[in-house]
């Protein structure tokens, strides 16, 4: 299927990949029915480079994959069955008004997802608001970068996952990978890592395993899950000993230091060590390495982001760029790897519990006033924030009776998944969009088929901020809708005949007024220019607010004058000086004169290390982590669904070290039952020495007995309500004769 040429019928359409944050550019060329990918060479972000789930997503748009008709489940069998539109939307209006009327409006919840175009998840946050009135949306962007996106609001004022392009990253110095498997989770984005190292700069990776990633890197460091924080507080520790502070940007761009020091101070190298397990030579390479260029770079992924304190790591990792001078300058920075497609966008504009559009505080009067105006309703109609993801799935058939999903898989997903499987069944009502019958939409009483990525036009905002625009390639099978239909339909269902067009680009026009002056402004962005440019990188406020050059284009690395800046309403980030009339060129490079914050200071985290929300004991003495593989996506919804794919990465396993492995007494192959408070899973062993020997790991894409999220625990991060993905307790055993059955049988 890959890099053929373009048919000679159709020239084949610019668009891009459903699936992660980087949104690879590709052609999708139709000859004679068949949908092939063409390269796109001419793309910055991959230059024409796919993983194979890229270069695999036209299987997807096969009508055998996927759902071509709704299904509401017959009262009389308890099955789904096909239904047709008018009935399906019908039976959702219906019930949803009735839970309403008998239990109000918070009683229906809503809940959406980051692979959302920013068109849906405007209108969903819209509809949550407006037509059902309820408080209670949230998303699975809470389950992936909403610790780094809380510590980075603190740190900067406002975050946006990487505040420099990906270009960036061959002519820095040093990048600290914290917790990221690229190779896997974004392959194309190893290049730049690639050409870094080619250009004499170094990688530092850390990671409890020897992934592919960490193969590349010229220090891999492997700490016990869940000890983020106190390396980085062990490097800045060092930093600080060795007179490597930067005490002139300390002093001219931030504030905190003092507060955060002591914490710094308290934790001395073979504390650090103890904590972490990371030797004490390793972390004084490590400093020397970050230390030794002028420029340098942290980039957080999930590992250290999805813990009980993952907003406190991922600020400790920040301090630790602020103390050495090593943000809000060219090719020096902190930055986080989002992670869906619309991981960054999908936030901005209100499906998050706490938000509006544009990046807004549902909280904050004046962020209401605007968004209400835009919208046509009263200021104080628009609910308070509601519950986070895991407390509102939590809540399912206690005081929420109804559900409308989109674009979600919560019973893979979620944490403590039985539980959260549990709470869906107790729903009164459930309705699911989704394209394929997921695990999650098969609960449902009502079954959307919607359209997806190459059958409809949407804007999404990759990991570097940049607004792309994902264009429709092929046509829809019949019977199937897209979101946005389903979304207007049901809110003229329930009285709301305005406000929902079905014209994603209609949808963005309204969209751009309601962003004006957040921080997250796109007013100035139109689907005309994401044509022309290679995306554009917000803020991008309307014309003529501000457009010169950014310092970074065509200047020497490092050296040159920042401009001047404006400061955008609302505390944004500033973007480049005013020049009136001209059309902002969008901010592919935040921070660099100042930062976001009111007095534009950035602000060091007081920060402190502790324990994960469940340590190993004698009862379940291995720490389990969870992740990804390279062939596999989320939930596997989509993937598994990919004969491709699914060949290349047919099932669940538990990665373990021999020591481990014999300690249990199993061979590679063997079945492995994975027990925590939770439940217990049973996955085949994969043994290999790149683990720690007290650490195992799961990928979570798959349902059913080896499903991860049995084992995983919801503690909460208490900042940005992110769930411990990456640390809880466990105990193994082989499966086939449990620890129970072993102890009561005969010997
Ligand atoms: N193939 C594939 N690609 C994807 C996805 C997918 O499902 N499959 N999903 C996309 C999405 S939504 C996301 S969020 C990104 C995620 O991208 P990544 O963050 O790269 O993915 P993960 O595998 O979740 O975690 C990365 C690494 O963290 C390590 N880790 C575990 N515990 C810890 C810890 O305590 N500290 C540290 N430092 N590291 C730890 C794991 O061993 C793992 O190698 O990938 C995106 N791309
Ligand atoms: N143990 C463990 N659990 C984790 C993680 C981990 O590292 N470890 N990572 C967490 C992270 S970072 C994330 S992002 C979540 C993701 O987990 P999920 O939220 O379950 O994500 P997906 O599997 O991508 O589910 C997306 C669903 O939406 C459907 N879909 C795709 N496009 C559209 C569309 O345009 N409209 C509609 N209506 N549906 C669509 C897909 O078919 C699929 O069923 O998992 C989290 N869970
Ligand atoms: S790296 Fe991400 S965006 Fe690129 S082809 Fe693979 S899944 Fe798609
Ligand atoms: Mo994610």
């Amino acid at each position: 299927m890959p890099n053929l040429a373009p048919s000679d019928t159709a020239p084949p359409t610019l668009t891009h990949c459903p699936y992660c944050a980087l949104q690879c550019g590709m052609g999708l060329a139709v000859d004679g029915g068949r949908v092939e990918v063409v390269e796109r060479a001419d793309f910055p972000v991959n230059r024409g480079a796919l993983c194979g789930k890229g270069r695999t997503a036209p299987a997807l748009l096969d009508r055998a994959a996927r759902l071509t008709e709704p299904l509401v489940r017959d009262p009389e069998t308890g099955e789904l069955a096909p239904a047709s539109w008018d009935e399906a939307l019908g039976v959702i209006a219906g019930r949803l008004q009735g839970t309403r009327d008998e239990h109000g409006a918070d009683a229906v919840a809503v809940f959406g997802g980051g692979g959302l175009t920013n068109e849906k998840a405007y209108a969903l946050g819209k509809f949550a608001r407006v037509v059902l009135g309820t408080s209670q949306i949230d998303y699975n962007g809470r389950f992936c970068m909403s610790s780094a996106a809380a510590a980075g609001r603190k740190a900067f004022g406002v975050d946006r996952g990487l505040p420099f392009p990906l270009e960036d990253i061959p002519r820095t110095g040093c990048v600290i990978l914290v917790g990221s498997n690229l190779a896997e989770t974004m392959p194309p984005a190893l290049r730049y890592f690639t050409e870094l190292r080619e250009n004499g700069g170094t990688l530092i990776v850390i990671d409890p395993r020897r992934t592919k990633t960490a193969e590349q890197a010229d220090l891999h460091l492997a700490p016990r899950p869940g000890t983020d924080l106190a390396l980085a507080l062990g490097m800045l520790h060092l930093v600080v000993t060795q007179g490597r502070t930067d005490e002139a940007f300390i002093a001219e761009r931030t504030t905190g230091w003092e507060g955060a020091r002591p914490a710094v101070m308290a934790h001395w190298p073979e504390l650090v060590e103890r904590i972490t397990g990371v030797p004490v030579p390793q972390l004084r390479r490590a400093v020397e390495m970050f230390c030794a260029p002028e420029n340098a770079m942290v980039l957080t992924a999930r590992g250290p982001e999805q813990q009980a304190k993952g907003t406190d790591t991922v600020g400790a990792w920040i301090n630790l760029c602020l103390a050495t001078g090593r943000a809000g300058r060219p090719l020096s920075g902190y930055g986080c790897l989002t992670g869906q497609g619309n991981g960054q966008g999908g936030r901005e504009h209100g499906q998050k519990a706490d938000q509006l559009p544009g990046y807004r505080d549902l909280a904050d009067p004046a962020a209401r006033a605007h968004v209400a105006e835009v919208w046509g309703v009263a200021p104080e109609s628009l609910p308070r924030p509601g519950r986070s993801a895991y407390e509102l799935l939590d809540a399912l058939g206690g005081d929420i009776k109804s559900l409308i999903l989109m674009a979600s898989n919560p019973v893979v997903s979620a944490p403590r998944a039985a539980h959260i499987e549990e709470r869906l069944r107790s729903l009164d009502f459930l309705a699911v969009a989704d394209v394929v019958l997921s695990e999650t939409a098969a609960l449902a009483d009502v079954v959307l088929p919607v359209t997806q990525w190459a059958e409809e036009t949407g804007t999404l905002t990759n990991l570097e901020g940049r607004v792309l625009l994902r264009r429709r390639a092929v046509t829809a099978p019949s019977g199937v809708r897209s979101d946005l239909d389903v979304l207007s339909e049901l809110a003229a269902r329930l009285g709301v005949e305005k406000g929902f067009p079905t014209d994603p680009e209609e949808v963005f026009e309204e969209l751009r007024r309601a962003s004006a002056g957040g921080a997250a402004d796109y007013s100035g962005i139109t689907y005309r220019r994401l044509v022309e440019e290679d995306g554009v990188f917000w803020p991008c406020p309307e014309n003529g607010e501000t457009g010169t050059v950014d310092p970074m284009d065509g200047a020497v690395p490092g050296g040159g004058t920042a401009p001047k800046s404006t400061k955008a309403p609302d505390g944004a980030a500033p973007g480049p000086a005013k020049t009136p009339g001209a059309q902002h060129p969008g901010t592919p490079r935040l921070f660099l004169d100042r930062f976001a914050t009111p007095d534009g200071r950035a602000r060091f985290a007081a920060v402190t290390h502790r324990p994960a929300a469940e340590e190993t004991d004698a009862e379940y003495p291995v720490v389990l982590t969870t992740g990804r593989v390279l062939a596999q996506y989320q939930s596997g919804a989509q993937t598994r669904r990919v004969p491709e794919l699914n060949a290349a990465a047919p099932g669940p396993f538990v990665q373990l070290h021999p020591r481990l492995a014999d300690r249990i007494g199993v061979g590679e192959g063997d079945p492995v039952a994975v027990v925590s408070r939770r439940g217990r899973a049973v996955a085949p062993a994969r043994i290999t020495t790149g683990i720690r020997a007290d650490t195992v790991f799961m990928p979570f894409h798959w349902a059913g007995e080896g499903r991860a999220n049995t084992l995983t625990n919801p503690a909460l991060d208490p900042t940005s309500r992110m769930p411990e993905f990456k640390v809880c307790a466990v105990r193994l055993e082989p499966a086939a004769h449990r620890a129970d059955e072993v102890n009561s049988a005969p010997a």
